[in-house]
């Protein structure tokens, strides 16, 4: 493992010597790939510039432009997004009942969130499931077509 990481830095220094930049192998933190599904989270609503994908790698980039915390469960569903189960609090959703695919617990106010998934065919739903702001319209769909 020692030496594996002293190869990278010198393979670091080497690319950035000759001024490549290859963030990604120098930091030791991939960058996700997949299509990337931008959305948007309000106080309370939640938009997104692409509601359909094709499927395999997505990347969701979840910009909290709220000046709360939110947020962002993904679920695979047929249900209407103002249609899912909730739970006996009767303010928020109750997510044994559906097939979660992915969340991220908390995207802070004013920052990015990132959730790369690998999405099969079919209708999902996403949501923020913080107490009440699901009944308060924080929903969205995403269809994910199949490839070709
Ligand atoms: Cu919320």
């Amino acid at each position: 493992m020692y030496q594996d990481r002293q190869h990278r830095i010198r393979l670091c220094l080497a690319i950035g010597f000759f001024g490549l930049l290859m963030p990604a192998a120098c930091t030791g933190a991939p960058q996700p790939k997949g299509e990337v599904v931008d959305v948007t989270l309000r106080d309370f609503h939640i938009n997104t510039a692409t509601p359909s994908v094709t499927s395999g790698d997505v990347v969701f980039e979840i910009h909290n432009e709220a000046p709360a915390t939110h947020e962002f469960v993904v679920v695979r569903t047929d249900l209407p997004a103002d249609g899912l189960p909730l739970g006996p609090d009767g303010l928020s959703v109750n997510e044994d009942w559906l097939n979660g695919v992915g969340e991220l617990n908390e995207v802070d106010a004013g920052t990015l969130g990132t959730l790369p998934l690998h999405l099969t065919p079919g209708r999902y739903v996403f949501f923020c499931n913080l107490d009440g702001h699901y009944l308060g319209g924080m929903h969205a769909v995403l269809e994910v077509s199949p490839d070709g």
